[in-house]
C-alpha cells in the first residue's frame, strides 16, 4: 500500500511504536526551535538535565515575542538566551531578525526532516515539506538533549486542492474556509496533508500561511509536498542543496478527503472571538474599522507585503484607521526597502513596527476601547490584543490593506488588477543576525548570564494513591491558553517568574482564581470540550501546578496542552458521561481513589459527595510513570526515557 508524506517522514524517524492511529510513537527529532517567551523556561529545563551540548542536527533560539523592553526583564532574558544558546550549541537569532517561523522557513527548514518548536505555530515549516510540531518547552528540552518526541499517531486527512485562487483571494482565505468547515476542533488528533493539482499554484510562503493556521484547527501538524516550487524557494534562499522531493504515493490512504476548489473561494473573515467564526468579507462590508495590523507568522512574507504595498501605493490610510505593518523578518524588510515597496507603504501613513510578533501577542499596538481591529494574524481570542473589549477580526493581507484605505471592512476582489512587484528569484541572504554557538572547547568556561527575573522552577508533587481536592474553577468549552495564562506586554516579561505570573492565571475568566486556588491547597479544574486549545505555552500548566492544581477533568483536551499538563505532573481526566459536567459545581469536594490501578485500567472513580462517576484516564505507560514521578523533569532525573 502507498504511503502518505507523513508516513514517509515518520517511518524514517520512528524510534518506537507503530503507525497505528491512536498508538504512541516516539520520533527522532532533527531540528528544534524555541522563541523567547517559552524559551527561557525550555533552556532552564535543559540546563537541569545536565547535558553539555544539544544533540540535534540544528537548534535555533529566536527572540521575537518579548521585544518591548519596558524594564530590565526582557533584556535580561535575551542575554540569558544568548549566553545559554552559545554555551550549549544552539544558534541565536537576535531580536529584530524576525519571527521564528518566518526565519526558520527562509533559512533553516528542510523537506523530509522533523522539527519541534516551543511554539504552537511550528507546523508553519510544513509549507516546505517538513514534519513540524508545536510542543511544550520541556518536550523541546528533552529533544535538544537527544531524547525522543512522543505523540499518539494521528489520523490523516487529505485536503485535495483543485483550481487556482482568483486575484485578491489569498492563501489565508483557504485557511479561513477550512476553519469555517471544520471548526477549531476539526483537526484535533489529525495530520492535514495537502495535495491535488491546486498545490502547484501555491508558492512556499502561501503554503506556509496554510500550514501555520492548521494550528487553529487543532491539527497535530500540516504538511505540503516538496515539489518544484519548494526547490525554487530553497534555491532563491541559496539553499538548493537542502531540497529533496517528497510526495504522497498515488494510492496512499487517508481517513478523510476534503476537497477545496481554489477558484470558487472568496475573501473570508473570522469574527470575534474565535478563528472559526468565519463569514464572507462582503457580508460585513458596513463595519467601520479602527485599526488594521498586518504581519505575524501567518502573513508577513515578502509576497504578502509586496501585495500590501501595491494596494497602498499612492493612497492614504483612512483618517479613522491606524495601520501597523510588522515584516516577518529582516530579510523581508530589507528587500521591501531595496525595491522601493517600503516607500509606498510609508507614504500611505502606515506605522512600521519591528520584525517581531508585536500586536499578535499584545506586545504593543492594542486597539482602542471597543475598537474594531482587522488583523492578518491567526488568533482573535478575547483579550489577546491587550484590550479586553476590543473586537478582533482575522483577514488576508489583501482585505486588511484595502480596508485600511476605505475605513470599512472591504472585499478586495472589488479591486481591479494590481501591479504587484515580482518576488525576485534571489533573496537577500544575510545570516549575520544569527549568531553561531561557541565551540565545545570554548563553551567549557563560558558563563551563562541570569537576571533577577529568573526565579526557581516550581516543584510538582508525585501522585499518591488517593487525592482529595476541591473544584476551584469550572469553565466552559474551548478554553484557550490565553484564558488560562494570558500573555501581553504587561505579563509576558515574567515567563521565567512563575510566582509573579500566577497572579494573572485565568484573569480573563475569574480574577479571584489565584487566591482561591492557593487557599484550597490541592485543587481541581472542571473544563468543557477542547480545553487548552491555542498556544504551546507550558506556563498554562506550570502556573496552575504552582497554584496547587492536581487534576483537570474536562470533556476533551487540546493535544499540546494535555502533554504539558502531564509534563507538569497534573492529571488530565475526561468525563465518561459528559452530562456529569452539569452536575459539578465550584467548591465541590472530589475524592479520587485507587489512582495507580485506575491509571492502568484507564478509568478512575471520582466521588463527589453522594454521587460517584467514572473519569477516563487515557494515558500511555510512559505518561503514567511521568505522573507518578511528579512530572517530566522528575521522571527524566530518575532515569526515565
Ligand atoms: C501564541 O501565538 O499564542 C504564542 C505566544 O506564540 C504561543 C507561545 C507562547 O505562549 O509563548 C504559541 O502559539 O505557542
Ligand atoms: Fe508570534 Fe503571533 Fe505567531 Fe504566536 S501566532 S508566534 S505570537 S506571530
Amino acid at each position: 500500500m502507498g504511503k502518505t508524506i507523513a508516513e514517509k517522514v515518520i517511518e524514517k524517524h520512528l524510534l518506537f511504536g507503530t503507525m497505528e492511529p491512536g498508538s504512541e510513537i516516539a520520533l527522532k527529532i532533527d531540528q528544534t526551535l524555541t522563541q523567547d517567551a517559552t524559551g527561557t523556561m525550555a533552556y532552564l529545563e535543559f540546563e537541569t538535565m545536565g547535558i553539555p551540548r544539544v544533540k540535534t542536527e540544528l537548534s535555533v533560539a529566536y527572540v521575537d515575542h518579548n521585544t518591548l523592553q519596558c524594564g530590565f526583564e526582557n533584556a535580561d532574558d535575551h542575554r540569558y538566551l544568548q549566553t545559554v544558546a552559545a554555551k550549549h550549541g544552539v544558534r541565536f537569532s537576535r531580536p529584530g531578525n524576525g519571527i521564528c517561523h518566518q526565519v526558520h522557513l527562509e533559512r533553516f527548514g528542510i523537506p523530509g526532516k522533523t522539527l519541534i518548536g516551543s511554539d504552537s505555530h511550528t507546523p508553519t515549516a510544513g509549507g516546505l515539506g517538513m514534519l513540524a510540531f508545536g510542543a511544550g518547552g520541556m518536550d523541546v528540552a528533552v529533544a535538544m538533549g537527544g531524547g525522543a518526541y512522543y505523540i499518539n499517531m494521528p489520523k490523516q486527512y487529505k485536503i485535495y486542492l483543485t483550481g487556482k485562487l482568483r486575484p485578491q483571494v489569498a492563501a489565508k482565505d483557504v485557511s479561513l474556509e477550512l476553519l469555517r468547515r471544520l471548526s477549531v476542533k476539526g483537526g484535533v488528533g489529525v495530520i492535514m496533508e495537502w495535495g491535488g493539482p491546486g498545490v502547484k499554484t501555491l508558492s512556499v510562503p502561501e503554503r506556509a500561511t496554510i500550514t501555520n493556521m492548521g494550528a487553529e484547527l487543532g491539527a497535530t501538524t500540516s504538511v505540503f509536498p516538496a515539489d518544484e516550487n519548494t526547490k525554487a524557494f530553497l534555491e532563491s534562499q541559496g539553499r538548493g542543496q537542502d531540497y529533496t522531493p517528497i510526495y504522497a504515493d498515488e494510492d496512499a490512504q487517508y481517513d478523510r478527503v476534503i476537497e477545496i476548489d481554489l477558484s470558487t473561494l472568496e475573501p473570508m473573515i473570522a469574527c470575534p472571538h474565535s478563528p472559526d467564526n468565519v463569514v464572507t468579507v462582503k457580508s460585513l462590508s458596513d463595519v467601520k474599522v479602527d485599526q488594521v495590523c498586518i504581519g505575524s507568522c501567518t502573513n508577513s512574507s515578502l509576497k504578502d507585503l509586496l501585495t500590501v504595498a501595491a494596494i497602498l501605493k499612492g493612497k492614504t490610510v483612512a483618517p479613522g484607521v491606524s495601520l501597523s505593518i510588522s515584516p516577518g523578518s529582516r530579510q523581508v524588510l530589507t528587500m521591501l526597502a531595496d525595491c522601493g515597496a517600503l516607500n509606498d507603504i510609508l507614504k500611505s501613513g502606515a506605522r512600521i513596527l519591528e520584525c517581531a510578533c508585536g500586536p499578535c501577542i499584545g506586545m504593543g499596538f492594542s486597539p482602542n476601547s471597543q475598537g474594531v481591529s482587522l488583523r492578518t494574524f491567526n488568533r482573535n481570542f478575547t483579550g489577546r490584543s491587550g484590550t479586553a473589549d476590543a473586537n478582533v477580526y482575522l483577514v488576508s493581507p489583501e482585505t486588511a490593506a484595502l480596508s485600511a484605505l476605505t475605513g470599512y471592512i472591504t472585499d478586495p476582489t472589488t479591486l481591479g488588477a494590481l501591479d504587484i512587484r515580482e518576488v525576485p528569484r534571489e533573496f537577500a541572504v544575510d545570516d549575520s543576525s544569527v549568531l553561531l554557538p561557541l565551540s565545545a572547547e570554548e563553551a567549557q568556561g563560558a558563563e551563562v548570564l541570569r537576571g533577577p527575573n529568573i526565579k526557581e522552577f516550581p516543584k510538582s508533587k508525585p501522585f499518591a494513591d488517593a487525592l482529595e481536592a476541591q473544584v476551584v474553577l469550572k469553565v466552559g468549552d474551548n478554553i484557550t491558553t490565553d484564558h488560562i495564562m494570558p500573555a501581553g506586554a504587561k505579563i509576558l516579561p515574567y515567563r521565567s517568574n512563575i510566582p509573579h505570573l500566577s497572579q494573572f492565571c485565568f484573569a480573563v475568566c475569574d480574577t479571584e482564581f489565584p487566591e482561591r486556588a492557593k487557599a484550597a491547597g490541592d485543587g481541581i479544574i472542571i473544563g468543557g470540550t477542547n480545553y487548552g486549545q491555542g498556544s504551546s505555552r507550558e506556563h498554562a500548566a506550570l502556573v496552575p501546578m504552582y497554584l496547587g492544581i492536581r487534576c483537570v477533568i474536562a470533556k476533551s483536551f487540546a493535544r499540546i496542552h494535555v502533554a504539558n499538563l502531564i509534563n507538569a505532573g497534573i492529571l488530565p481526566l475526561t468525563f465518561q458521561d459528559p452530562e456529569v459536567y452539569d452536575k459539578l459545581s465550584q467548591a465541590d469536594k472530589l475524592c479520587l481513589t485507587d489512582i495507580k490501578a485506575g491509571m492502568e485500567k484507564g478509568e478512575i472513580t471520582v466521588q463527589a459527595g453522594d454521587v460517584s462517576f467514572t473519569a477516563v484516564c487515557n494515558l500511555t505507560e510512559r505518561q503514567q510513570k511521568i505522573l507518578l514521578a511528579g512530572g517530566l523533569l522528575n521522571y527524566t532525573k530518575e532515569g526515565g526515557l
